[in-house]
């Protein structure tokens, strides 16, 4: 079956990746693969082996990885083009300094807070590994907490991935700017609590920027038994713990962590979003591929109650039909274990949903597409993010809706 495989054609340079990693050790050479695959089971073995898929073709995978990562699926007898990163320098465009950095961030926010102090407040969900604070903004028109339906917004479990922090920091901005002069922001608002935390990873983050070159950081900090780095907080959730998608190996990019919620960062997310008991709807951003994703992703099963995978469904493709990006079931993906949503769904029933923001591919800029892609992106998930908020009401609501012909009319 492997012969039957087909190399792709592409020649180096047309990989748009640009990446300085002057400095690194050799062992840590860093790798553009592409995987030639024919299916689902093929992808899920990639992931078994340790490997974070950045990007997902109909016929191959893309992502970025040492030697050790090339060599294991070679002796699984899979047919790659590899791409050498420290070839490539990276260029840095002036308009990336709009990204927002940890400390910009959380100036932005108290921004928000000193310009809205009516509907915004500012809080800490816990600190991070390295002590960093991770910070959050309430919107609402009402002062007391919990009492109203409760959408969340998060971004950057992954440090590497920036533009998922943009997002739902100018998706704090746009409401609190909207509150006065847009009706519908007004009345969501007032019915509503938003919770927004833009940075859960500060400390990867910070790292990925540390020395003035990209260096395709995606884990946290934490400092292994072994002295490596890192663990993956999309894996270090307690549902499917351990499971398919991801690693034992520390050193891999979708390491588990040494047990569930072993790592601050999930442990204030889980403690915090436990606390907020209103909470019905939730959107975890990612990037990049432009995918919106919903549960499960550790089984290919679907969740339990066939009622509940309706209306993700139905959320997820109508959220979709906005920011057109592919709707799907995380598992159809490939297998990840330890996420999230899973565990948010899982544990409190919470309809939660991935986004894997632009761009779509590693060749129109992967994970770093330059902040020319910000406002796009933000553009395109307003009206889904709206929704989702609206939703929070009850999320039930959305199966009546498609059956209901007149709402079917745009
Ligand atoms: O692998 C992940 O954690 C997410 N993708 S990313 O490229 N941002 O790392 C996807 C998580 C949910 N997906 C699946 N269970 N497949
Ligand atoms: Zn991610």
């Amino acid at each position: 079956m492997l012969i039957q495989r087909t190399l792709l054609a592409i020649g180096c340079c047309g990989f748009l990746f640009t990446a300085s990693l002057f400095g690194r050790m050799q062992s840590d050479k860093l790798f553009s693969v592409k995987v030639m695959t024919q299916d689902r089971n093929e992808r899920n073995q990639i992931v078994n082996a340790g490997i974070a898929i950045d990007k997902v073709f109909s016929d191959a995978v893309g992502f970025i990885g040492t030697n050790r990562d090339i060599e294991k699926l070679k002796a699984l007898g899979f047919k790659l083009k590899v791409s050498d990163l420290s070839q490539r320098k990276f260029d840095f465009p002036s308009s990336d300094q709009s990204f927002h950095n940890y400390s910009e961030v959380n100036s932005a926010l108290e921004q928000i807070v000193t310009k809205h102090p009516n509907i915004a407040s500012r809080f800490s969900i816990g600190k991070s590994l390295e002590g960093r604070e991770l910070q959050g903004i309430r919107l609402s028109g009402s002062k007391k907490e919990d009492t109203l339906p409760t959408a969340i917004f998060m971004g950057c479990h992954h440090a590497r991935e920036h533009l998922s922090v943009e997002v739902p920091l100018k998706l704090a901005e746009y409401l609190s700017d909207k509150y006065d002069s847009d009706s519908r922001i007004k009345d969501l608002l007032d019915s509503r609590e938003v919770l927004i935390v833009p940075m859960i990873n500060p400390d990867g983050a910070e790292y990925d920027i540390s020395s003035g070159d990209y260096k395709y950081w995606r884990k946290n900090r934490r400092k292994n038994s072994d002295g490596s780095y890192g663990v993956d907080l999309n894996r270090n959730y307690a549902k499917g713990f351990g499971g398919e998608g991801s690693s034992s190996s520390t050193s891999s990019d979708i390491y588990h962590g040494p047990s569930a919620f072993s790592e601050p960062e999930t442990q204030a997310v889980r403690d915090w979003v436990k606390s907020r008991k209103k909470t019905t709807v939730l959107l975890s951003f990612h990037t990049f591929s432009e995918l919106v994703l919903w549960p499960f992703g550790h089984t290919n099963d679907e969740v339990p109650s066939h009622t509940d995978q309706l209306v993700f469904e139905a959320m997820g493709k109508k959220m979709a039909s906005w920011n057109k990006y592919t709707p799907q079931k995380s598992s159809d993906l490939y297998l990840a274990s330890g996420d999230t949503t899973d565990w948010a769904y899982d544990e409190l029933k919470i309809f939660a949903f991935t986004f894997e923001l632009s761009p779509d591919s590693m060749f129109s800029g992967g994970f770093y597409p330059g902040a020319s892609a910000i406002e796009p992106t933000f553009q395109a998930n307003i009206e889904p993010a709206l929704y989702l908020i609206e939703k929070a009401e009850n999320p039930y609501s959305v199966l009546k809706e498609q059956n209901d012909p007149l709402k079917l009319i745009p």
